[in-house]
């Protein structure tokens, strides 16, 4: 989508502090990060939200699945663990409308996150 900033993060028109990337994933690091680690998933697809997955699509969930665990180990979380965040609509948070999901570790997280 044209003026959508996750789109121009993940086509390089903007730049991000990138992690790794596939032809379907960029991973890059929070600009506000809440925790020691916090990084970023997006699908290079737009999808505004958790809420447009479905039964063609959900083959990116998957994806995105694997890439965290990939890079949560190569950053040293697997062993303390670490947390993985999708937020959803207004009501859930969601300030960018592109498919999200946060990585925060490297320390104690709390619950609930309030
Ligand atoms: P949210 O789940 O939509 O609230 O999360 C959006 C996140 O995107 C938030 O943590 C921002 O700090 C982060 N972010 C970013 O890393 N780079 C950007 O250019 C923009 C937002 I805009």
């Amino acid at each position: 989508m044209s003026d959508c900033i996750f789109c121009k993060i993940a086509n390089g028109e903007i730049p991000s502090d990138k992690i790794f990337e596939d032809d379907k994933v960029l991973v890059f690091n929070d600009i506000s990060p809440q925790s020691p680690v916090h990084f970023l998933v997006i699908p290079k697809e737009h999808i505004p939200s958790i809420k447009y997955i479905d039964e063609k699509n959900i083959d990116i969930i998957n994806h995105i699945t694997l890439v965290i665990n990939k890079i949560a180990k190569e950053k040293g979380l697997d062993d303390k663990g670490y947390r993985i965040v999708n937020n959803c609509g207004e009501f859930g948070g969601q300030t960018v409308e592109h498919l999200h999901f946060h990585v925060l570790g490297g320390r104690q997280l709390m619950w609930p996150p309030g």
